[in-house]
C-alpha cells in the first residue's frame, strides 16, 4: 500500500487522540502501541475484506490449517513490513520523537503456542498469504499462554502468561459466526420419515464457540488471509438453571494452553479443547460452503483441511458426522469426500507424544464421534484383515488396547500423510506408521519444514539485511533463493570483513539486551554459542552442558581457549521433572563459572528465562554457533537450525532432522557434524548392547565431568546432579549422551580452532546464508499446495530440492 510519512503522522496523531483523548506526548509505550496497532488494522481492513470477497467470487479452493497451537510472535512490525509501510511508519515515529523499537516492544507475544509445532503453523500462515494462497488457520484463542518462565534460585518457576492483559488489538470478534459444540449426553438414532437417519442428542453440555479472526497479511501482495481462533462461552439462552460451575467449566476450555495432563481431569480438558476447536472449525467451513451450494457434492473441490499433528484429528469423524447427520450424505460418499479433503502431518516419532485416548473417556465425552470412529474401525478391519491378517490390523486399527489411537485414525482418514524432513518421513514409514504404509503407500510423502526469512532477517537482523541489500540488491526479500548470489563474493575480503562486522554489531546488541533483562554482563567478543528450543531429553541440552563442564575442567587445568558464551533459552513442561532438573543444574553451572575468576575469562553461561519468538529475534542474529545436537532419529526436523543458518551461524549438528538437509545444502565443509547416526543407534537398539557405563569407564574426561554432578563441586545440585548422574549411568542413558560425548568435544575443538581464522569463518557463514533461501516456508507451502492440497498447479519458483521421502 502507499502511505507517506506525513500522511502517517496525521493519521497516527488522530488515532491516538480518538483513543486516549490526549496528545501523543502524554502516552505510554503501551498506549502508543495500541494506537499504532489499531491504525495498522485500519489499513488492513479493506484488503482483508477484498481478499475474502475475491475467494468467494472466484470460488477459490481454500486451505484450512487446523492446529492446536500458533506461535505468531509480535504482529505489529511484521504487519507493517508486509504491508510495505514499515519504513514510512518508522520515519514518521522518529519525526514525532518517538522510538519505534520501544513501541514495537510493548506488544505482548501471543501466548498461543509452545515450540516448533506452533511456530511452524504461524510461518505457514505468513507464507500462504505471501504466496497468495487462500490459506486459513483454525485454532484456539487461549486466554493464558503456556506459562511465563522465571528462575528462582536456579529453579524454573511457572507464572501465568497473561498475554491478553492489555487486549489483543489484532483480533475481531465475530459473534455472528458462532456455532454450538456438543459434549457428553447420549445419542439416539432414529430413521426419519424421509428415510434419513435422525440423530437426536439428549442431555448434552452445549458450548458456544465464538470465533475471533486475526488478519494474516501477505508480503507486498495485497492478500490478507484469516486466522480463526475459537473462544468457549456459555450458550446465550443457557436458562436459569445454568450454574456458575457449568459456566466455569465452559470457560476453562479456552482458558489455558496445554493444561497439565498428568492426571485424568487434565487429560479430559485437553480432549475437550481438541474437539472444541475442531468441531467449531468444521461446522463453520461447512456452513460457509452451504451458503452458496445446494449440496456437499463439490465440497472436496473447494476445501482442503490440514491436520497439524493429531490434536485436530477428530476433524475426520467430525466431518463425517456433519456430512451424514446434518447433510444427509450416505457413509460411502461421506468417506470419499472426507478422504479427499483431509491431510495430516506427523511431527514426532516419540512414542510418548503419540496421542491415544482411553475409550471410556472418549466415548463418554463424545458419544456420537465415538460411534463414527467405531464404524471407521469396523470398516477398516473388514476391508484389510483378509489381505493383511488379523494381527497386523489389530496393531493399527483406530481402536485397540482400550484406546482411540489418533495417529492411526489420522492416517486412515487422510489422503496424504507427511513427515517434516526426509529422515523423519523415512522413519515414519519404517517405524511408527510402518504397517499403515504397507496398506497406503501412496499416501506417504515428505514436506520439509520452513521458516519465514521476513521475520528472521528482514525484521530480526536488520544489519545483515542492509548489508545484503548493498551487496546483492533487494531481490532476496521477495525471493530468498536470490541469496545464492552471495556465492560470487566468497573471495571478497572486504565483504567477508563486513559480514563479521555485522555479526559483531549484533553481538553487542544482544549483550546489551542480556544486561537489561538478566543484569549479566557478557563479553561481545566471545564466541556466541546458542541452543534455543524446548527443553527435552532428546534435544540433549545435557550434552551441551557436559561439554561446558569439560571446558571448565580444562580451563582449570590451565588450558587457554577462545572465550565462549553459551546461551540457552528453553522452557520445560511443568510436569517434566528431568527437564527441570537440567535447568537447575545449568543455572548452577552458570553461577559456578561466573564466580570463578580463573574460568570466567574463557567461559560464560547464560540461561535466559522465558524464551519465546521475540527473544529468538534478538538471539539468532548474534549467534556464531547453532547447537542442533539431538539424538539422531529423534528430532523430526527442527526449525531453529534453519533460522540460525540464515543468520550465518555455523551448525554444530548430529545427522538428524533437517540438519541433514542443511548439510546437503552447504556441503560438509560448512557445517560441523558429529555423533552417532540414526542407523548406528538403531543397531544398538537391535542388538541391545548399549552400555553407557563403558563410555564412562574408558573416557577419563567423561568420567571427570560426570563425577562433577555428584561430588559437591557444583553448589546446590545434590538431588538434581544425582538424578541426572543416575539417568546417565544406572538407567543406561536413553538418549546416547555419553556415546556422543567424545565426538561432540572434538567437533567443538575444531570450531574453536576455526574461530582463530575470522575470514575462513566468514566464508562458511556466507555459504550458510547463501543456501538458507531454500528453507523459506514460502516454498514449503507451495509444495503442500501442489502435492497435497491441490490448490496451485505448477509454480515457476520451485526450489528444486528433493521433496520425496
Ligand atoms: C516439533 C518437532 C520438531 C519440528 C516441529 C515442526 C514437534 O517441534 O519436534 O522437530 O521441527 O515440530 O514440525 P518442537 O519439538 O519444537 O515442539
Amino acid at each position: 500500500m502507499a502511505l507517506t510519512k506525513e500522511q502517517f503522522i496525521t493519521e497516527f496523531k488522530d488515532m491516538a487522540l480518538k483513543l486516549y483523548a490526549a496528545p501523543i506526548e502524554d502516552l505510554s509505550s503501551q498506549q502508543l502501541y495500541q494506537a499504532l496497532a489499531l491504525l495498522t488494522r485500519s489499513y488492513i481492513a479493506q484488503p482483508w475484506a477484498d481478499t475474502k470477497e475475491r475467494y468467494d467470487e472466484e470460488e477459490t479452493k481454500q486451505v484450512f490449517y487446523f492446529s492446536i497451537e500458533f506461535l505468531p510472535g509480535r504482529l505489529l512490525q511484521s504487519n507493517l513490513l508486509n504491508l510495505g509501510i514499515l519504513d514510512e511508519v518508522e520515519a514518521g515515529l522518529e519525526e514525532l520523537d518517538l522510538h519505534p523499537q520501544k513501541i514495537f516492544a510493548a506488544e505482548a507475544d501471543p501466548g498461543l503456542g509452545n515450540g516448533g509445532l506452533g511456530r511452524l503453523a504461524s510461518a505457514f500462515m505468513d507464507a500462504m498469504a505471501s504466496v497468495g494462497m487462500a490459506g486459513n488457520g483454525n485454532g484456539i484463542r487461549y486466554q493464558y499462554g503456556l506459562f511465563k518462565q522465571a528462575f528462582v534460585n536456579g529453579y524454573q518457576v511457572e507464572l501465568p502468561d497473561d498475554w491478553m492483559r492489555n487486549g489483543f488489538p489484532w483480533e475481531t470478534r465475530k459473534e455472528n459466526r458462532a456455532v454450538t459444540v456438543k459434549f457428553g449426553g447420549w445419542v439416539e438414532l432414529r430413521p426419519s420419515r424421509s428415510g434419513h437417519l435422525r440423530v437426536i442428542y439428549h442431555n448434552t453440555d452445549d458450548v458456544l464457540a465464538v470465533p475471533y479472526d486475526v488478519a494474516m497479511v501477505g508480503y507486498h501482495n495485497g492478500v490478507v488471509n484469516n486466522l480463526r481462533l475459537w473462544s468457549a462461552e456459555a450458550p446465550i439462552n443457557a436458562g436459569p438453571h445454568f450454574t456458575l460451575e457449568q459456566r466455569e467449566r465452559i470457560n476453562q476450555i479456552t482458558q489455558i494452553l496445554y493444561p497439565d495432563d498428568s492426571d485424568n481431569a487434565g487429560k479430559e480438558l485437553r480432549l475437550r479443547q481438541e474437539y472444541f476447536f475442531t468441531s467449531a472449525g468444521i461446522q463453520s467451513i461447512v456452513r460457509h460452503y452451504r451458503r452458496t451450494h445446494n449440496s456437499m457434492a463439490g465440497f472436496a473441490d473447494r476445501v482442503a483441511i490440514h491436520i497439524n499433528d493429531t490434536h485436530p484429528a477428530m476433524a475426520i469423524p467430525e466431518l463425517m458426522r456433519v456430512l451424514m447427520d446434518d447433510e444427509h450424505v450416505g457413509w460411502d460418499e461421506a468417506w470419499r469426500i472426507t478422504l479427499k479433503v483431509m491431510s495430516y502431518t506427523n511431527h514426532t516419532l516419540l512414542s510418548e507424544a503419540l496421542e491415544v485416548w482411553p475409550i471410556d473417556m472418549f466415548s463418554g465425552l463424545l458419544p456420537r464421534i465415538y460411534q463414527i470412529v467405531q464404524e471407521i474401525d469396523r470398516r477398516f478391519r473388514l476391508a484389510f484383515v483378509p489381505q493383511f491378517g488379523q494381527a497386523m490390523i489389530d496393531r493399527i486399527a483406530p481402536l485397540g488396547n482400550g484406546q482411540v489411537r489418533m495417529a492411526y485414525l489420522a492416517t486412515i482418514g487422510s489422503h496424504a500423510v507427511n513427515g517434516v524432513a526426509p529422515l523423519h518421513s523415512e522413519l515414519l514409514k519404517k517405524d511408527v506408521l510402518h504397517d499403515l504404509f504397507q496398506i497406503f503407500p501412496e499416501r506417504f510423502n515428505n514436506k520439509t519444514n520452513g521458516i519465514t526469512p521476513r521475520r528472521w532477517i528482514q525484521i530480526g537482523d536488520r544489519p545483515l539485511a542492509h548489508l545484503l541489500d548493498k551487496k546483492i540488491g533487494t531481490a532476496w526479500r521477495q525471493n530468498p533463493l536470490a541469496l545464492r548470489k552471495l556465492h560470487d563474493y566468497i573471495d571478497d575480503t572486504r565483504f567477508l570483513a563486513d559480514l563479521n562486522a555485522t555479526k559483531a554489531e549484533n553481538k553487542r546488541e544482544l549483550a546489551k539486551y542480556i544486561d537489561q533483562t538478566v543484569h549479566v554482563k557478557v563479553d561481545p567478543d566471545a564466541i556466541f554459542d546458542v541452543q534455543i528450543k524446548r527443553l527435552h531429553a532428546y534435544k540433549r541440552q545435557l550434552l551441551h552442558l557436559l561439554g561446558i563442564l569439560d571446558a571448565y575442567l580444562a580451563i582449570k587445568r590451565g588450558e587457554k581457549r577462545p572465550k565462549r558464551l553459551h546461551i540457552f533459552g528453553a522452557k520445560a513442561a511443568p510436569s517434566y521433572v528431568y527437564a527441570k532438573e537440567i535447568i537447575k543444574v545449568m543455572n548452577a553451572v552458570a553461577d559456578m563459572v561466573d564466580s570463578d575468576p580463573e574460568v570466567s575469562p574463557y567461559l560464560q553461561v547464560v540461561f535466559l528465562p522465558n524464551y519465546g519468538v521475540s527473544m529468538a529475534e534478538k538471539i539468532i542474529p548474534a549467534a556464531d554457533i547453532s547447537e542442533q545436537i539431538s539424538t539422531a532419529g529423534k528430532e523430526a526436523s527442527g526449525t531453529s537450525n534453519m533460522k540460525l543458518m540464515s543468520a550465518g551461524a555455523l551448525t554444530l549438528a548430529t545427522l538428524d532432522g533437517a540438519n541433514i538437509e542443511i548439510k546437503n545444502a552447504v556441503g560438509d565443509d560448512n557445517i560441523e557434524i558429529f555423533g552417532l547416526t540414526e542407523k548406528e543407534i538403531a543397531g544398538y537398539y537391535q542388538r541391545g548392547d548399549y552400555r553407557s557405563r563403558d563410555f564412562y569407564e574408558k573416557d577419563p574426561r567423561l568420567h571427570a565431568v560426570l563425577d562433577m554432578l555428584v561430588n559437591g563441586k557444583i553448589p546446590g545440585i545434590e538431588t538434581e546432579g544425582r538424578d541426572i548422574y543416575n539417568a546417565l549411568l544406572m538407567y543406561n542413558d536413553e538418549y546416547f549422551v555419553l556415546a556422543d560425548f567424545e565426538s561432540y568435544l572434538a567437533a567443538n575443538a575444531r570450531l574453536d580452532k576455526l574461530y582463530q581464522q575470522p575470514e575462513l569463518w566468514a566464508k562458511k557463514a556466507l555459504v550458510n546464508i547463501a543456501e538458507s533461501g531454500r528453507f523459506s516456508a514460502d516454498f514449503t507451502v507451495q509444495r503442500y499446495g501442489r502435492e497435497i492440497w491441490h490448490v496451485i498447479p505448477q509454480t515457476p519458483e520451485d526450489d528444486g530440492s528433493d521433496t520425496e521421502a
